[in-house]
């Protein structure tokens, strides 16, 4: 045993984790870099029906039997609506510049179209100018899943008009409020909208139709353009974009076959967006692939979806590994895998970062989501999340890394700020910093929420600007 090792067996078992993670700074960023947290409406605000509130497909969705793991919904959620403030307090607590938050879309517009409600429209006023106060800036989405269902009622995103009424949506928040938003996403995860929730039928609204799945992509990326270009004749000063959930996608073997399919699948997650948002057009091998389900396009749509955007969104999690007989699965390479199952690989993130970099003109990049589903313990006031922690400190070094070799980032969010409804999870997976204990809605910062604040602070003097 050399003097060293000695030493590690008698350290207390935290500070032997410690030694295991990445050494990084924040002062190894640039000092305008963007540090957040982020959240959506329908996972965390609850107050489902309250104020004049609309339905959602989510609402709906949540009702039908077996659709939620453990059956539950977002009536109350971690009740956000009524507890903003002080969850704001935790936000401005961890030292962030950025916190990135959704707008729900049927409570500001409760049928999608015709009457606006104030009472939701002040709810978000009050949010933005809080998080102002605090110097922290606002990063909106508009779209993070919840439809009003009255929309969906008429065909939802199959049918063309939506794209139209998401246009006016968008024209009125940036009207009430753009001039304070430092960020405004249209769109969080089309894929997931398109294949999870009209493909697989496993998200809301549940139809199980690939050539309407195709449509609604289809629409989504054409409300995306047609909606950044509304905003801009508003004279917008707020940096506008769309979020994406990309991955590298790894064939399993060597083989022809699973090669071949990872290359139609990444057609499927990464080129079928980042082509039409970057290139103006779909890539040509998922197209064939579609074959009669590929989407109605008329004449421009291609040219408006192509409208120039000041950043893109990043959602990264795990890389996509595939294999032709379908037999891979998450861990079987020894690597770890988090509570959802997903792989842990933040090589991936630097990896994919770069593959863009190469492939697209991109504009700035950030990176809007990034965190872990982990079993916690709440015990005697503390969550001990070393593998949150871990995971966050990892995808932050791989960023770095990509930064290194040319990518142009310029932010990050930790997905996310506190526990909650995990869409068709339910409440059983649990990605926070803070914890939620939903009996009786208390939060505790866990280990990953103090390293985070205390990683921040290493300089919080500067803040961030947009993009
Ligand atoms: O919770 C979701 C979020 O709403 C969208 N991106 C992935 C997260 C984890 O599944």
């Amino acid at each position: 045993m050399t003097p060293d090792n000695a030493q590690e067996l008698h350290a207390h078992p935290a500070e032997v984790m410690k030694s295991q993670l990445p050494m990084i700074k924040r002062q190894q960023f640039p000092d305008d870099f963007v540090w957040g947290v982020a959240t959506s409406a329908f996972q965390i605000e609850g107050a489902a029906k309250e104020d004049g509130k609309g339905q959602s497909i989510w609402d709906l969705f949540c009702r039908n039997t077996g659709a939620i793991a453990d059956a539950s919904n977002g009536d109350i959620a971690c009740d956000h609506y009524a507890r903003w403030e002080s969850d704001l307090d935790i936000v401005s607590d961890l030292g962030v510049n950025a916190y990135r938050f959704s707008i729900s879309w049927p409570r500001v517009r409760p049928t999608g179209s015709g009457a606006w409600n104030a009472s939701g429209l002040d709810f978000y006023e009050r949010i933005v100018d809080r998080l102002l106060q605090r110097n922290i800036k606002p990063y909106v989405t508009l779209n993070h899943w919840d439809l009003p269902q009255a929309l969906q009622t008429q065909g939802g995103w199959v049918n063309r008009d939506t794209v139209h009424r998401f246009v006016e949506y968008a024209e009125g928040i940036h009207r009430r409020m753009g001039d304070r938003i430092a960020s405004i996403a249209t769109h969080n995860e089309p894929w997931v909208i398109a294949v999870l929730g009209h493909e697989k039928g496993v998200f809301a609204p549940g139809i199980a139709n690939r050539s309407a799945a195709a449509q609604v992509s289809h629409h989504l990326l054409l409300s995306h353009g047609l909606a950044v270009q509304a905003l801009r004749a508003q004279n917008s000063q707020t940096a506008l974009g769309i979020v994406l959930n990309l991955s590298p996608m790894h064939p399993a073997t060597s083989s022809d076959a699973d090669r071949a399919l990872a290359l139609l699948e990444d057609g499927r997650l990464v080129r079928w967006y980042m082509d039409p948002l970057f290139k103006g057009s779909y890539p040509q091998d998922v197209l064939e692939d579609l074959g009669a389900d590929m989407p109605v396009v008329h004449a421009q749509d291609m040219k408006n979806i192509a409208t120039p955007v000041d950043f893109l969104g990043l959602n990264y999690y795990t890389r996509s590994v595939v294999s032709a007989d379908g037999s891979w699965k998450a861990g079987s390479t020894g690597l770890p895998v988090t509570e959802m199952g997903w792989e842990i690989y933040p090589q991936g993130l630097t990896e994919l970062l770069l593959r863009l970099h190469k492939d697209y003109a991109l504009p700035p990049v950030l990176i809007t989501e990034s965190g872990g589903a982990f079993r916690d313990v709440l015990e005697a006031g503390s969550v001990h999340d070393f593998e949150r922690t871990q995971y966050v400190q990892q995808h932050i070094a791989a960023l770095a890394d990509a930064m290194r070799q040319g990518v142009d980032v310029r932010g990050y969010m930790v997905w996310s700020l506190m526990d909650n409804f995990e869409w068709a999870s339910g409440y059983e997976k649990r990605f926070g910093i803070v914890h939620v204990e939903y009996a009786t809605q208390v939060r505790t910062l866990k280990d990953s929420a103090h390293w985070y604040r205390d990683f921040l602070k290493q300089d919080n003097t500067q803040r961030a600007t947009a993009c």
